[in-house]
């Protein structure tokens, strides 16, 4: 069953907080991001890890040694998984992966970002970044859920990987994506509803129709 997680991308501590519970019903993990942990803290990881399991999308793009300490915080402040960034190659992805394992943690490789400008240099490489994610046994990738057709084809390449895919709602992406991923990401949908509870599960009611589909 495809499930859906909240992105907190928000800049006020106890908004993230009252959100996170109001939707704990729907999601089946939040992804915090610079936003929230720059202004609340690390610590808001494990707060938000009372309510669900978190994903911290540093986007980790740095040398092996820097990414090791980067991940280290990361796990050491209860984060069940990380996201790091593909294009950087296989050193740094393989030393976030070994810090993961000795906290059991997950680590999500990005292959092009949802957003325009990955057309311009991500792209190309791309496919060759799933591959390495999947080689090195990662435990999934970011992939776009506004080219979903992109999608279709990082499928091919990682098979039973997990694939995390944002960009539906602001960013033009739409549900039909999930006919290729194991979760949706979505912030602002969520986030900025008038009732972020019922947006979620709208949300999540649209995946199951999708799925089930025939
Ligand atoms: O390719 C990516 N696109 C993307 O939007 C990789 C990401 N990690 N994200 C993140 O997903 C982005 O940083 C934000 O936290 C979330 C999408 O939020 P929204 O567009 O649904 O508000």
């Amino acid at each position: 069953m495809v499930g859906l997680i909240v992105a907190l991308d928000l800049m006020d501590k106890s908004k993230a907080l009252k959100i996170a519970y109001e939707v704990e019903d729907y999601v089946e993990m939040i992804k915090v991001n610079y936003p929230l942990v720059l202004t609340a803290g690390l610590e808001i990881i494990e707060e938000l890890s009372e309510v669900k399991p978190v994903i911290a999308d540093f986007k980790v793009a740095d040398i092996p040694y820097t990414s090791s300490l980067i991940a280290e915080a990361s796990f050491k402040s209860k984060a069940k998984a990380l996201i790091c960034h593909g294009f950087v190659g296989s050193d740094t992805v393989k030393t976030v992966l070994d810090v993961a394992k000795k906290f059991n943690g997950e680590i999500y490789v990005v292959t092009e970002l949802s957003s325009e400008g990955a057309k311009e240099y991500m792209l190309e490489h791309s496919n060759e970044i799933a591959a390495m994610a999947k080689n090195l046994g990662c435990h999934g990738i970011i992939a776009p859920a506004t080219r979903k057709s992109r999608v279709a084809e990082l499928r091919k390449i990682v098979g039973e990987l997990k694939i995390l895919s944002p960009g539906i709602g602001v960013q033009g992406g739409n549900l039909e994506v999930v006919k290729y991923v194991d979760y949706v990401i979505v912030g602002r949908s969520i986030y900025n509803a008038e009732n972020p509870k019922k947006a979620a599960e709208e949300i999540l009611n649209g995946i199951h129709r999708i799925q089930y589909e025939v």
